[in-house]
């Protein structure tokens, strides 16, 4: 740290420092009384003192004592004043460095605390220590009892990642969640109502039951998904928002083709609530402990360095030549060090899993000098909000210590929209950050898409080849490498290396080896059990991975007994489901579902959820609804006519018929075997079943 850099205060200083303290306390003190004050004897005083008004900076005159013995009187000179507080500073740098060491010794780890003085004088803004919202420990300990009796909200994933970066002053400036005014504020003009930039609405998402059980004033506990307290906040507003505008102004669009929309309308609750935050500790990690820091100890970590320009990385992908290239240049052209941060808390549904991304980091970090390149993960949920994000990136880096940042091409895109067209255009990052560069206090280094040239064997900014014409020019892109790594093909130096290569291999052996859900939709009485049961012969047949049938029937009378037919119980019902088949496709086995699951959300939901592990192949199930009625192979349309079954799919309830389904079948005038055999094609233009 800087403090422990000021040169150290010698034992000579230290007591001289004592002593000119002490005269300044008390002038007409004995030289019994200094001496003892200040650990001397009283030879060791007086020679002291002789020494301090050589230097000037005692004034020693005489004066008779009550008891007429011969006494002196001792003031401070301004040179003395001076000189006094001079020492002061450095006398308590010391004591500081010796606070820090028992602290260390007591804790394990540094206070975090750092001198006033030493901030301002010593530290560049970016080193400094930057509020959190945490008590000390103590505190903690008996708002932890407390907050035992409070209503308590179980955090989401999500919520649980937001609130860590609130804590520990990520967020910063934010000290809670947003309230309603700011909230509008940061929808409508990406600032809060003090007109601090902030782009994004940090809010905590209630269910209307839960929002409705609690009182304005009131503190709540908040949780983590094993109940453990992370902290508490006073309930101060609480509103319905309108999440059509969110989506609009935030996002750009109210289009749940974008993930962030999605999880808006269809994860997040109704009901928002707002209000400062108190934290007690943070949410647990149990993995890569040792590689995850908060904003001061980052600070403390760049302090320690003496790393006063640091560049940021953000990444949400394996690191590959290019990424690397491109870090290289970047802390070159800022000459300054490198900060790789890879997100870790959630990022994109089906973006490769962290655990696998932290090996092929480890496995890169090797290549980076190591004096200059440091590697921190950073617990955040991404909301892909492009332009807003990458704003929104740079002042989280900032908190972080960083003073500048790379935004590259498409920076936190989320792809396509509903009619295939990208949500933001390639460089409306960049646009936007330029923009408020200069409020924000952290510099962005901006690049281009980087490509391969194979004549010169390296790396270049597309737009810096002034030889296009002659050269040879490569790139694979995210969808051509994941198409590799499941088909097994090959993928070249060039591109990445060995060793993440490997890695991702094991996570994603090619597709004929992972596991996948086959998941039918269609009317009761469709013909999906008895496709799907023909579908499993076959795949048992051809061996290789077990396989589970979880037909509709089958799963009432198993997995969701209790429940009915109303739109929330068939939606409990279908992500019962969908669970079971993730759970069976992130083990490699195949699952086949063939419940109704008429609502298109639901569907989608489970797909994300399967698609995190393996193929998701929808197969809807086309037999019309007449047909069904006139099969009734099970006697229920006859009685859903006669109003005895009620809410029954297709006559008294809805059936959103799947838009882009991997497959659709027909029934009518073709034969089970047929039916499943198509699947079968599917599944092997797929990859998903390999030619032996
Ligand atoms: S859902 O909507 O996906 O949860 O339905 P699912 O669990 O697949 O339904 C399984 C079978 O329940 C019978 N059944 C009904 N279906 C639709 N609506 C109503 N109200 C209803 N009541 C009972 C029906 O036989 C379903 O049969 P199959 O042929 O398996 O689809």
């Amino acid at each position: 740290m800087h403090a422990l850099k000021a040169k150290p205060i010698s034992d000579e200083e230290g007591q001289l420092f004592l002593l000119l303290r002490h005269l300044d306390l008390t002038p007409h003190a004995s030289q019994r009384a200094i001496a003892s004050a200040i650990g001397v004897s009283l030879g060791g005083l007086n020679s002291q003192l002789r020494a301090a008004a050589e230097a000037g900076f005692i004034k020693i005159s005489d004066r008779d004592g009550p008891d007429r013995r011969h006494r002196f009187a001792y003031s401070l000179t301004t040179r003395g004043a001076a000189e006094k507080a001079r020492l002061a500073d450095r006398f308590l740098a010391r004591k500081y460095v010796e606070y820090q060491a028992l602290h260390a010794e007591l804790t394990g780890s540094g206070s975090g605390h750092v001198p006033i003085n030493h901030r301002t004088n010593l530290m560049q803004n970016n080193l400094a220590p930057i509020p959190e919202l945490y008590v000390s420990y103590d505190s903690s300990q008996k708002l932890k009892v407390e907050a035992a009796d409070l209503t308590s909200w179980d955090l989401s994933p999500r919520q649980i990642c937001d609130l860590e970066l609130l804590m520990n002053g990520g967020f910063n400036p934010l000290k809670g969640f947003l309230t309603e005014a700011d909230y509008d504020s940061v929808v409508e003009t990406m600032r809060l109502t003090d007109g601090s930039l902030w782009p994004m609405p940090i809010t905590l998402d209630v269910s209307e039951k839960f929002a409705e059980s609690i009182e304005i004033g009131q503190d709540i506990a908040l949780r983590d998904q094993e109940g453990v307290i992370l902290g508490t906040m006073t309930v101060t507003d609480r509103w319905t928002p309108n999440k059509s505008r969110e989506a609009e102004k935030v996002f750009g669009a109210d289009d749940q083709a974008h993930p962030a929309v999605n999880y808006l309308h269809n994860t997040a609750g109704n009901v928002y609530l707002g209000g400062p935050v108190t934290g007690i500790q943070q949410p647990v990690h149990y993995d890569f402990r040792a590689r995850r820091d908060t904003p001061n100890e980052l600070r403390a970590y760049f302090r320690k360095l003496g790393w006063r320009k640091v560049v940021a990385f953000q990444t949400r992908n394996p690191l590959h030549r290019a990424h690397q290239e491109l870090t290289f240049r970047a802390a070159k052209e800022a000459q300054a060090n490198l900060l790789i941060h890879p997100v870790v808390g959630m990022t994109k549904p089906g973006d490769v899993d962290h655990f696998t991304r932290v090996r092929c980091y480890e496995a890169v970090l090797d290549k980076y000098p190591g004096s200059t390149t440091a590697m921190s993960l950073l617990p955040l949920a991404m909301r892909m909000a492009g332009p807003r994000e990458a704003v929104w990136h740079g002042l989280i880096r900032k908190n972080y210590g960083c003073t500048h940042f790379i935004v590259g091409r498409d920076h936190a895109g989320p792809g396509s929209n509903s009619q295939g067209e990208d949500f933001y255009g390639p460089y409306d990052a960049q646009d936007l950050f330029k923009e408020y560069e200069e409020e924000m206090g952290i510099e962005m280094v901006p690049f281009k898409h980087m490509v391969y040239v194979q004549e010169r064997a390296q790396y270049e900014p597309a737009d810096e080849i002034k030889d296009k014409d002659d050269v040879t020019i490569l790139n694979i892109s995210g969808t051509e490498l994941r198409r590799r790594l499941a088909e097994g093909l090959e993928i070249p130096e060039w591109f990445s290396f060995p060793e993440v290569v490997a890695e991702l291999r094991k996570t994603k052996p090619p597709r004929a080896k992972q596991g996948f859900t086959v998941f039918f939709t269609g009317f009761s009485g469709s013909g999906k059990s008895t496709i799907a049961n023909a579908l499993m012969v076959k795949l048992m047949e051809m061996g290789g991975r077990p396989v589970t049938l979880l037909d509709g029937d089958i799963v009432r009378k198993n997995l969701s007994s209790e429940l009915g037919f109303s739109k929330e119980h068939r939606d409990l019902n279908i992500r019962r489901i969908g669970y079971v088949a993730s759970e069976i496709t992130k083990n490699g086995g195949i699952a086949i579902c063939a419940p109704i699951a008429p609502y298109a959300t639901t569907r989608r939901a489970v797909r994300e959820e399967i698609e995190q592990f393996g193929a998701f192949i929808e197969v809807h199930v086309a037999t019309s609804i007449e047909e069904c009625e006139r099969r009734d192979r099970k006697g229920l349309y006859k009685l859903a006519r006669e109003g005895k079954i009620k809410e029954f799919t297709g006559i008294s309830d809805p059936y959103d018929v799947p838009e882009n389904p991997e497959l659709r079948v027909e029934t009518e005038g073709t034969d089970v075997d047929n039916c499943a055999h198509q699947v079968i094609l599917k599944l092997e233009s797929m990859g998903l079943i390999a030619a032996h």
